[in-house]
């Protein structure tokens, strides 16, 4: 057994064994690329630098597969593991892909899918807490429907919330040290999916059995299929303790889910929301869930990896260095980005002394103050001009 290389990398990004892994089928085409072995994976990555990889049961474990080939998936992955001293932060369970999940998992009007469900997450959170992954994802890609007369929301998510309290005491029983992620997606590949953006998904966190277990694992193009503001769904996600992990990946826009390399969609959102991450104190992995373009090689594939990592030094420099700059900070200073911290009522100021307040109505001079500029283009101007690296 080779010794552990020296690795430390600096920065903690992750990719999906299924997202490099991804053989490029899609509605409309074959693969156009050949499987690569998850080992090939762990150790490619390695080499770029990545910091670990994440995985699904299926991607690791083929569907099917008796417990001694099982057992064997799991001894190459680990040796591999352990040779490049790659982690796995996290894991999750494919219940999407094979025909019996086609009305989804906890929510199925079948009950005995949702029973199959159920035991498919345990035996791989058993694996998860076996590999040291602090976060399981669950990311509903089959619940929901096409048609609203074929499921009651009200009822659906009634099993989706059994299922996630029947999964957090199952890891309470257990002792394993695992938050949950719920990932929102508004539709695709059901017409809609239920829990369809951060805001669903926080109201019904909010009303789990162990909601403390449960956060988010907002998804960059998931929010931005919706229409979304990326960079806000991640700020109220903070701002309620529950941004848990992240998928990084671009979007061009309100169409299917494209996957792209981080920054390669809305790249002006994409710089904005690694200023979030970065000055937030997100200390989590930097999680790419992507897919190398159906177009590209196995050159290509590697390349898109790298690129993914490449995208977000490159955005983190810019936005320390926009933080940096002394007219930047003027110019927030113009903004009044610092007042909006400031509470609106004076310390213990009471009701009655704002009623007695006359400045804040009787004598208050909208007009006047409505002729006060923002400033807010030439702070984003400034902004762009960093991101282009022209200051
Ligand atoms: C798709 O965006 C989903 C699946 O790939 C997986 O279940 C999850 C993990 O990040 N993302
Ligand atoms: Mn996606
Ligand atoms: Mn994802």
């Amino acid at each position: 057994m080779t010794s552990q290389p020296q690795r430390s990398p600096v920065d903690k990004f992750t990719f999906g064994l299924w997202t490099v892994g991804w053989q490029a089928r899609d509605p409309f085409g074959d693969a156009t690329r050949a499987p690569i072995d998850p080992v090939e994976i762990v150790t490619r990555l390695a080499e770029l630098g990545a910091y670990g990889v994440t995985f699904h049961d299926d991607d690791l474990i083929p569907f099917g597969s008796d417990d001694k080939a099982r057992a064997g998936h799991i001894a190459r992955f680990k040796q591999a593991l352990e040779r490049t001293g790659m982690k796995v932060p996290m894991a999750t369970t494919n219940l999407f892909t094979h025909p019996v999940f086609k009305d989804g998992a906890f929510t199925s009007n079948d009950r005995e899918v949702r029973r199959f469900a159920l035991r498919k997450v345990m035996r791989n959170l058993d694996l998860a807490a076996e590999l040291g992954a602090q976060t399981y994802v669950f990311w509903g890609g089959r619940e929901g429907s096409e048609y609203d007369v074929a499921k009651d929301v009200r009822v659906a998510l009634d099993r989706f919330r059994e299922g996630l309290d029947t999964l957090t005491n199952y890891c309470r029983e257990r002792s394993y040290k695992i938050r949950f992620a719920l990932e929102p997606k508004p539709n695709e590949p059901r017409g809609d999916i239920l829990l369809p953006t951060i805001g669903h998904a926080l109201a019904f966190i909010d009303t789990l059995e162990h909601s403390e277990m449960v956060g988010l694992n907002p998804e960059v193009g998931h929010e931005q299929m919706a229409g979304l503001n990326f960079v806000h769904g991640i700020a109220q996600a903070l701002w309620h303790g529950k941004l848990f992990h992240i998928d990084l990946n671009g979007q061009r826009g309100i169409k299917y889910d494209q996957d792209l390399v981080f920054g390669h969609g809305d790249l002006a959102s994409a710089f904005f929301l690694v200023d979030l991450l970065e000055t937030s104190g997100y200390d989590g992995p930097r999680h790419f869930d992507y897919k190398p373009s159906r177009t590209e090689d196995l050159a290509g594939v590697w390349a898109s990896a790298a690129a993914n990592m490449r995208m977000y030094r490159l955005l983190r420099d810019r936005a320390a260095k926009f933080r940096q700059d002394p007219e930047v900070q003027a110019a927030m200073k113009d903004s009044k980005l610092a007042e909006l911290g400031q509470p609106t009522l004076g310390k213990g100021e009471s009701l009655a002394d704002l009623l007695r307040d006359k400045s804040a109505y009787e004598t208050f001079d909208a007009d006047k103050v409505a002729q006060r500029g923002c400033g807010f283009v030439r702070l984003n101007q400034l902004a762009m001009e960093h991101l282009l690296g022209a200051r």
